[in-house]
């Protein structure tokens, strides 16, 4: 988790020495619309990364493997020309690597891979790939590696946009996770540590509902607490009924919904919910925890900052449970069918 900062500055390095190929390849496929998939973690980076490819390039959305490779034909529109990103950080899962070998043969989809191991299954497969071996992990859960490949899909969607912002903004992102990861450490150990709370949930609207998912599976995972990820707004529509005083929230807020966000943050409270507010401006939160992240990014930019404190928490509270971060309960690093 702490290493993060210096992974995303090597990613960085590799995005910036892959920039003429990204361009070159992606203007040459002319395509329609890009579809972003995989499995647990790299499904969520996917949604995260669809929101912001369709923000900065084309089209685009997140599909799990599991449907890219059993009911293509629900997915994929005729005639249209798609983009296949698969992620994988083992590059080895079963839906994600059958799903690409099926696509393939497949005349208007192109697919590309990214993963953390070089000469995977999915590297063979894909028509394209790219490796982060710096971003290779032991343990089983995902946290930097996570952040790694969604970095790089960021910067495949900065390079290809047609404006100069997004790129810039990335390379601030190191600098500023390492200012702001010690506060991220210290109040994810409080938290962790604070096991009142037994039903953990996360808010997260648009790219940042992938973030809350990836928060809401790293706790489960790690420490099978219950856990659940909405979007904040979709919350108020029937789920803010299980709202108790073990329930403790956490808000991924975006800068552009802010004033609708700090509604919900007065709801839950209102409802005895502990809220924890991660947003750049969560200081004018009504919550019991404000996390104020680096100013100066925009919502696209910005996601990565989110997962430290999220990661922290479900690392803290596995050691105060007594189990152990890197052996979870019935999981593998690879899921093979
Ligand atoms: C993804 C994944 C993880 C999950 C578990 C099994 O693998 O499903 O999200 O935490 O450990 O693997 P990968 O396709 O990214 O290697």
């Amino acid at each position: 988790i702490r290493r993060q900062p210096e992974l995303w500055e090597q990613t960085l390095t590799q995005g910036k020495q892959e920039t003429d190929r990204i361009r070159h390849l992606f203007h040459q496929l002319q395509v329609d619309e890009v579809i972003l998939t995989g499995c647990g973690t790299s499904y969520y980076l996917a949604i995260t990364a669809a929101a912001v490819f369709q923000e900065w390039t084309i089209p685009s959305r997140a599909i799990p493997a599991s449907e890219m490779l059993l009911v293509p034909d629900t997915v994929l529109i005729p005639g249209t020309k798609t983009l296949v990103i698969a992620a994988s950080r083992s590059g080895s899962t079963t839906e994600v690597v059958k799903a690409v070998q099926r696509l393939r043969s497949r005349p208007t989809v192109t697919t590309w891979g990214l993963t953390c191991h070089p000469d995977s299954p999915l590297t063979q497969a894909a028509h394209q790939s790219w490796t982060l071996p710096h971003a290779k992990e032991k343990s089983v859960v995902m946290t930097g590696s996570f952040t790694s490949m969604l970095l790089f899909l960021q910067w495949i969607a900065a390079t290809v946009a047609k404006k100069e912002g997004p790129a810039r903004e990335l390379q601030h992102l190191p600098t500023a996770a390492a200012e702001s990861m010690s506060a991220a450490h210290t109040l994810g150990q409080q938290l962790g540590a604070d096991l009142r709370y037994d039903h953990l949930i996360y808010l997260g609207l648009g790219a940042y509902y992938g973030l809350a998912c990836e928060g809401m599976l790293k706790a489960k995972e790690m420490t099978q607490v219950v856990c659940e990820a909405y979007n904040p707004l979709e919350f108020r529509h029937g789920p803010l009924s299980v709202l108790r005083e073990g329930c403790r929230v956490f808000l991924l807020s975006q800068q552009r919904c802010s004033s609708q966000e700090q509604a919900v943050a007065r709801d839950l409270r209102a409802l005895n919910a502990d809220v924890v507010v991660l947003a750049e401006d969560a200081a004018s939160f009504d919550c019991d925890r404000p996390l104020p992240l680096p100013a100066g990014f925009s919502d696209a930019a910005r996601c990565l900052l989110y997962l430290p404190l999220l990661q922290w928490v479900a690392y803290y509270r596995t050691l105060q449970s007594g189990l152990h971060p890197d052996r979870p309960r019935h999981l593998d690093q690879v899921v093979i069918l």
